[in-house]
């Protein structure tokens, strides 16, 4: 098949699963095409079958805002034109499902027939999409794509309370690359971020308001008083300099470690004891499913879909938002002794492998062929 990815290319869950998907698509012999703004992140390989097409926005003085969807439709018919692409898959609604729509109808006025897969991820339904000044554009799209997916239970929940859909809803959740997650770390490497007798407790995120990145330092605070530990922060965003504030009145500024983002999140993953996801919401938390994949154990809360993916006593343990003392308590149950944590992360590598890639993917192709086996017949 030749398939048209369009999704956010920067750091981000929803475009960190659509490079994946695009690259594990490739790999099973489909040609691919991201057509976004910038080459995505984690696309490092650009092979024969995977290509970037790159969505450029005119500048003009008139703009006060740049007119992303209309340059983005109009690359996507573009490229369906010249590689002849047959399915176009847009990840997050906002603004990808709209330009989607418009590039189909587009291309059917010149009698090319597109189907459109929207994959819902959670922000572009909880925290933006619902917003009023969105709300009618973002349901018709959603309406008019000839197939919708969401990435958990929760967030299929979360669409049909919010918009009024009268599309099906198909839950695929999101995947992990297992192999991509087995690494052996020297203990060398180890004592780059802490000493032989510290534990590693890492966060992931792009340090919205969303992450609650107070309540990790908080929770760490308690937790580094009864276990000798240091706080790794990789990411970037507008929480960071506040973060860095309290950890500096706290008095532990020198136990956390700020890293921005980075290229070697498995690396670093593979040295953690503990990962920390306090959310307010979270339509699946790919970090924490990244995180066990690596076998570290997950604090985190039981917002959205976090229930699905952190299993509660298994890999981790799930609290309210915002209960500190509750994620404090059982991060030192979990540290405070070996046994324990060694079996937490056992358990933690075993529940990702229900997220194995190699058993979501075929879920996506098989959409594809069922959609455009579908559309066949009506167009
Ligand atoms: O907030 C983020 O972490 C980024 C955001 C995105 O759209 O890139 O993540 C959303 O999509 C991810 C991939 O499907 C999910 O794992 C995250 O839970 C979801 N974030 C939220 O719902 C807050």
């Amino acid at each position: 098949m030749k398939i048209g990815i369009v999704c956010y290319p920067t750091y981000g869950g929803s475009g960190v699963v659509a490079t994946e998907l695009g690259i594990e698509l490739s790999k099973r012999g489909h040609e691919v095409h991201f057509i976004t703004y910038k080459q995505p992140v984690r696309l490092d390989l650009l092979g024969s079958n995977v290509h970037f097409h790159e969505v450029n926005v005119a500048e003009y003085p008139l703009f006060h805002y740049q007119p992303y969807e209309l340059a983005l439709s109009s690359k996507l018919v573009d490229m369906a034109k010249l590689h002849e692409i047959e399915i176009l898959h847009v990840h997050y609604a906002i603004p990808h499902a709209y330009a989607a729509y418009m590039a189909k109808k587009m291309l059917l006025d010149e009698g090319i027939y597109i189907p459109i897969i929207t994959t819902l991820h959670g922000t572009d339904i909880t925290l933006v999409g619902s917003q009023p000044f969105y709300k009618p554009a973002v349901t018709f799209s959603i309406n008019q794509s000839d197939a919708v997916t969401c990435v958990s239970e929760s967030l299929k929940r979360d669409t049909l309370r919010l918009f009024d859909i009268k599309n099906d809803i198909q839950v695929v959740t999101n995947f992990i690359d297992l192999d991509k997650h087995n690494l052996e770390f020297t203990d060398c490497e180890r004592t780059f971020l802490a000493s032989e007798d510290e534990k590693i407790i890492t966060h992931i995120s792009n340090f919205r308001k969303v992450k609650r990145i107070p309540d990790i330092i908080k929770v760490f605070n308690i937790i580094q008083k009864e276990v000798p530990s240091k706080l790794v922060m990789i990411g970037e965003g507008p929480e960071k300099k506040e973060a860095k504030k309290l950890a500096k009145k706290l008095g532990i500024y020198d136990k956390v470690l700020f890293l921005g983002n980075s290229y070697e999140i498995d690396r670093i993953l593979s040295y953690s004891d503990l990962f920390m996801l306090p959310s307010e919401t979270e339509s699946f938390g790919l970090s924490a499913l990244e995180a066990m994949a690596s076998g570290v154990p997950v604090i985190s809360t039981n917002a959205g879909g976090l229930p699905e993916v952190n299993v509660h006593g298994v890999s981790g343990y799930l609290s309210n938002v915002g209960d500190i003392e509750d994620m404090s308590k059982n991060a030192i149950h979990i540290l405070g002794d070996d046994k324990r944590l060694e079996s937490f992360k056992t358990n933690s590598r075993k529940e990702a492998q229900k997220f194995d890639l190699h058993q979501i993917v075929p879920q996506y192709e098989a959409i594809y062929e069922d959609t455009m086996s579908r559309c066949m017949i009506t167009k």
